[in-house]
């Protein structure tokens, strides 16, 4: 039996005439915007991709089924249904056997997009390692995922919520080549700066592209990570932010808030606590994180033909 995977006529049909994919996760859909800015974001970000020249798949489960791209009406629905499961690697063939409707992380769009043959996806930003994560062992499942499914993810950097020192000690060991986009600096999501430089540094789009054919070439596991820095006109200035953070943080210890719930409870309060702000650079991260990916996607299809 194959994956139950359906493919929307917009994106099957561009499989068929060799035009590039883009995947998109759904968790920042139903976990990390409220409605109606979640909808309003997804069909942005698709556009996005379209305007650039690919086409986007945006991934959910429902019905037993993995979607690779999502009707109008699906999104909309998605966007506002309760209960919607968020999936990581460990849940998705128990949400998918059960039939029930699950929105995916990271993790799990990797997943997805490799098995639908997608190699490119954008988001805003991965899962890490979560301050305190000595005594809380928090750590999110994308980071492995990244270390074995050939998916190139752009993001934009690690959330600022995390410990970022410590994200990029792990994505380091588990061998995950992490690039930032045009500058030296690793962007933190909210801001461009993270006071950490990049591990490594790419310019182009062909260039990253010829990174990562290279890297299948010589047989390496796993995917990579970009990190592409939000635009100077949307983002918070990290010092503004960080006694938020700190708040939020000490707000999900006091109210005991633990596994899943910690990203999508952070990612609520700073909303609230920046009053709207931080939603608004996140919309303005996620559009620009769509652009690239489409051009990564379309030189990667370049690379390919040509190797
Ligand atoms: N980036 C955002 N908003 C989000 C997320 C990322 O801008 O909601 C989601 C992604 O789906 C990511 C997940 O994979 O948060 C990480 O969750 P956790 O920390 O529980 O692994
Ligand atoms: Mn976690």
């Amino acid at each position: 039996m194959n994956p139950p995977l359906s493919f929307s006529a917009e994106v099957a049909q561009a499989q068929a005439g060799d035009v590039p994919v883009v995947a998109l996760e759904s968790t920042i859909i139903t976990h990390g915007m409220p409605y109606p800015q979640n909808v309003e974001t997804a069909r942005r970000v698709e556009v996005a991709v379209r305007d650039a020249g690919a086409v986007p798949a945006t991934i959910a489960v429902m019905d037993h089924t993995v979607k690779i791209g999502l009707s109008a009406a699906e999104l909309d629905t998605l966007a506002q249904a309760k209960d919607v499961a968020k999936l990581s690697r460990a849940d998705l063939a128990y949400c998918l056997a059960s039939g029930k409707t699950g929105a995916t992380t990271v993790a799990a769009t990797m997943i997805c997009a490799h098995l639908a043959n997608i190699r490119v996806f954008a988001t805003g930003g991965i899962g890490g390692v979560h301050r305190g994560a000595a005594e809380s062992f928090d750590i999110s499942a994308d980071l492995h995922e990244l270390a074995q499914t050939p998916v190139t993810v752009v993001s934009a950097g690690a959330k600022a919520i995390l410990d970022i020192p410590k994200t990029l000690e792990i994505l380091e060991t588990l061998g995950v080549p992490v690039i930032a986009y045009g500058q030296d600096e690793l962007p933190a999501f909210w801001s461009r700066t993270s006071g950490l430089k990049a591990p490594m540094r790419w310019d182009t789009p062909q260039a990253i592209a010829q990174a990562i054919e290279m890297h299948r070439i010589l047989g390496l596991s796993g995917g990579h990570l970009i990190a592409n820095p939000i635009p100077a006109s949307a983002e918070i200035a990290a010092q503004s932010l960080e006694p938020i953070i700190v708040q939020a943080n000490a707000e999900a210890e006091t109210r005991g808030i633990t596994g899943k719930a910690v990203t999508p409870f952070l990612l609520e309060r700073i909303f609230e606590l920046t009053e709207g702000r931080s939603l608004e650079a996140n919309i303005a991260l996620v559009l620009h994180n769509a652009h690239l990916a489409a051009k990564i996607a379309i030189c990667l299809q370049q690379a390919s033909r040509n190797t």
